[in-house]
């Protein structure tokens, strides 16, 4: 007995001894699943409030037990300054000593009031006194989630991310509140639950019940739910045989729809439409416009204040430049749609490539509302592989000025309502969110993207270096010697990226297929033009890039004239749109004295060099983190390393047979042989009867998903 406890005495001791040792040699394990959101809470703050509700019960908890600072007050009130910041605002004052005041007209007010304060306490931030009054950007700051959500017999598979796991509601996990929880904690107030290449499934009683179950999850969070419809719903419901917007039950059908969805989410927010693109279904099936199908499902909103999202995003096999499909379909129709319909367009005319010219719908569409729908999952960035923070990208669409009213009309002022004066005022992300990986996103960096969306929809004049900065405080750690080199590389991120995948306006260059890894060279013979790369770059013995001046497509001229002018010029546009806009011969003069076809050469290398450069940046922070962040992301880092290789390799190369000029001689030479990188097949098509040689060459996408594609 005395020898048993003795031992155990000992083993007591061994025990605590070597947790001390661990603890005190290692940073804690974590696995991303705490997202922006990990502050100790082990506080007992003193939190009072004037009234009571499910918002400000969370606002209170969550201060509780996160703030380690002196009383806060709640307090609903509609004082003059504060109810003008409207029924999402909140103001803050008092000093450090005393304790601070959140006021607000709303629940929701006092909810992000407190998400505020507990920011400023996580990035070292809170000022001796505070007298902040925010209010939001935009009135409805959406994800779109990609997830096979409301698809019959497919519940819980995946498409671009899987969320929801819905064979478990009505029961709601866990995870959904650390979901709702960090959408707040930005400012994120609505979600779209499936997506966009919607099942008519998702309007049947067995989707409704679990859509309102989400919907109740996430109310007390201030989020509203909205989901995305098929447009052919009711006959392929088997309800009706057409599905014309201006037949008579149509209309009626979808009314009715429309009130069975309110009896379950009363304050559900509305649909979001993907028509006629991509072999959607939509009004051009029943000989109707993209109008007549908005203004019709408007109508079937409107009685209880939903809005319809209808996306641009159309293009038709008929006009030669796909570029120019959204304006040409949605321009000439502005004034006409009801005023509860938004239209939604991508921040670039084409397809979310990793850097175009902004939609020319932006600050041409003056008396119907547009929503900018950027991709914060990382489809064209390398999917979870890549650092690539996105914050720059958003920031780059937002300050661009159109110049629609004359110098300052920026994207952001033609969305905000301030140009405009449009009552309806939302921006839109698609989610890089799922739950089969810990991290939400697959790799740890991809979570800044989500975190840099709601902050620019909030406040769209924030940079976006503050939020790089914000981010990687709460994330990882608010040691200086961390944030200033990690920081910096998140600024230089997306160029890298640009850089060794398509610099100098180049885009498209992706393989069929996939849109993982370069094949400018792919032909497929049963494919529309415009899905593969030659129709994009355009290389030939002359030069580089698609003629959208007007010799070309003309594409250019539905831009204000002011970048009409700038982009037309070879000499004034932006080398960054360079071959974009035009064919450019390749021993044109850049402003960097170099001739295209080297500066090209120096590009590519360039993107290679800077993901280098972000390797050694990673491993000299890896005292400030925690082994298991630290060894993920360095493992990324070597990925998205060689897959800069592959990318410079295949498209110099390839470029280079019709440029038939050396690559400079002082760079880095190729490691491959183009007709080996050509052999590169990350997907077994039949058509292609090269199945399999991937596994010969033994290349594959590396296993790596999160809140990108599925392998
Ligand atoms: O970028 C393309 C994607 C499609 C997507 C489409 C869209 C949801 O490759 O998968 O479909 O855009 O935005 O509708």
């Amino acid at each position: 007995m005395y020898q048993n406890c003795f031992f155990m005495n000992k083993l007591k001791f061994f025990l605590i001894f070597s947790l001390l040792l661990i603890g005190s040699s290692m940073l804690y394990a974590e696995d991303g699943y705490l997202l922006w959101l990990r502050a100790k809470a082990d506080a007992n703050a003193q939190v009072t409030a004037n009234k009571q509700g499910a918002s400000i019960d969370i606002a209170m908890k969550e201060l509780r037990t996160q703030w380690k600072g002196a009383a806060i007050q709640l307090d609903i009130t509609n004082a003059r300054n504060v109810a003008a910041l409207g029924k999402e605002g909140f103001t803050i004052t008092g000093d450090k000593s005393n304790g601070f005041t959140i006021s607000a007209l709303t629940e929701a007010g006092l909810l992000y009031g407190a998400y505020h304060l507990l920011r400023l306490q996580e990035t070292n931030a809170v000022p001796a006194t505070l007298n902040v009054s925010e209010k939001p950007s935009y009135d409805i700051r959406i994800l779109n989630h990609w997830d096979s959500f409301g698809m019959e017999d497919n519940a819980g598979s995946v498409f671009r991310g899987s969320l929801w796991q819905p064979e478990v509601l009505p029961d709601i996990p866990d995870f959904y509140i650390q979901y709702a929880r960090a959408n707040a904690a930005i400012g994120i107030n609505s979600t779209v639950l499936n997506n966009v290449n919607a099942s008519p499934a998702v309007l049947t009683t067995r989707w409704l019940e679990k859509v309102k179950a989400i919907a109740d999850a996430l109310r007390p969070y201030n989020i509203r739910v909205y989901l995305s419809v098929d447009f052919s719903s009711p006959v392929r419901l088997g309800e009706l045989n057409t599905g014309d917007p201006l037949d008579k039950n149509v209309q009626k059908w979808w009314k009715n729809k429309v009130d069975e969805v309110y009896r379950y989410v009363p304050d559900f927010g509305g649909f979001l439409m993907k028509a006629n693109s991509e072999g959607t279904s939509g009004p051009r099936d029943y000989g109707r416009t993209h109008l007549d199908g908005a203004n019709m499902m408007a109508d079937a909103l409107a009685p209880h204040n939903g809005i319809i999202m209808w996306r641009a995003f159309v293009y038709d096999p008929n006009e030669t430049d796909r570029a120019k499909q959204a304006y040409l379909e949605f321009q000439p129709n502005d004034g006409k749609f009801r005023p509860n319909v938004i239209v939604q367009v991508k921040n670039g005319p084409v397809d979310f490539q990793p850097r175009e010219p902004i939609s020319p719908l932006f600050g041409a569409m003056k008396k119907t509302p547009v929503m900018i729908e950027f991709e914060i999952v990382q489809e064209y960035f390398g999917y979870a592989n890549h650092l690539a923070y996105l914050g720059t990208l958003f920031e780059e669409c937002l300050d661009t000025d159109t110049y629609a009213e004359g110098p300052g009309s920026t994207v952001a002022k033609t969305t905000d309502g301030s140009l405009y004066k449009h009552k309806l005022t939302a921006i839109s992300g698609v989610a890089n969110v799922r739950r089969d990986v810990s991290n939400w996103c697959g790799h740890h960096f991809s979570q800044s993207n989500w975190y840099a969306f709601g902050r620019l929809a909030w406040n769209h004049q924030l940079s976006a270096e503050t939020i790089a900065e914000e981010w990687a405080r709460q994330t990882f750690s608010n040691d200086e010697a961390f944030v200033i080199p990690v920081t910096n590389m998140m600024m230089r991120s997306r160029e890298a990226e640009v850089d060794f995948m398509m610099p100098l306006g180049l885009h498209h260059l992706f393989a069929f297929g996939h849109h993982y890894g370069p094949e400018p060279w792919v032909e497929v013979s049963f494919a529309r033009p415009d899905w593969l790369p030659k129709y994009y770059h355009q290389a030939n013995a002359v030069g580089l890039g698609y003629d959208r001046t007007k010799t070309g497509s003309d594409a250019v001229a539905q831009y204000s004239p002011v970048l009409h002018a700038a982009y037309s010029n070879l000499e004034t546009c932006d080398e960054r749109f360079l071959l974009w806009f035009h064919h450019v011969p390749w021993t044109h003069k850049m402003r960097s004295g170099h001739t295209l076809w080297d500066e090209l050469c120096y590009r590519y290398d360039n993107g290679l060099q800077e993901v280098r450069d972000f390797q050694k940046t990673w491993d000299r922070i890896e005292q400030y983190i925690d082994p298991e962040r630290f060894a993920h992301v360095q493992s990324r880092l070597r990925i998205q390393v060689s897959d800069a290789i592959w990318w410079r390799d295949a498209c110099v190369l390839y470029f280079q047979t019709f440029a038939k000029r050396p690559i400079p001689y002082g760079l880095e030479r190729p490691t491959t042989d183009l007709e080996t990188l050509k052999m590169i097949d990350l997907v077994d098509f039949n058509y292609r009867e090269k199945a399999d040689r991937s596994k010969e060459r033994g290349r594959t996408i590396p296993k790596v998903i999160g809140g990108g594609y599925q392998e």
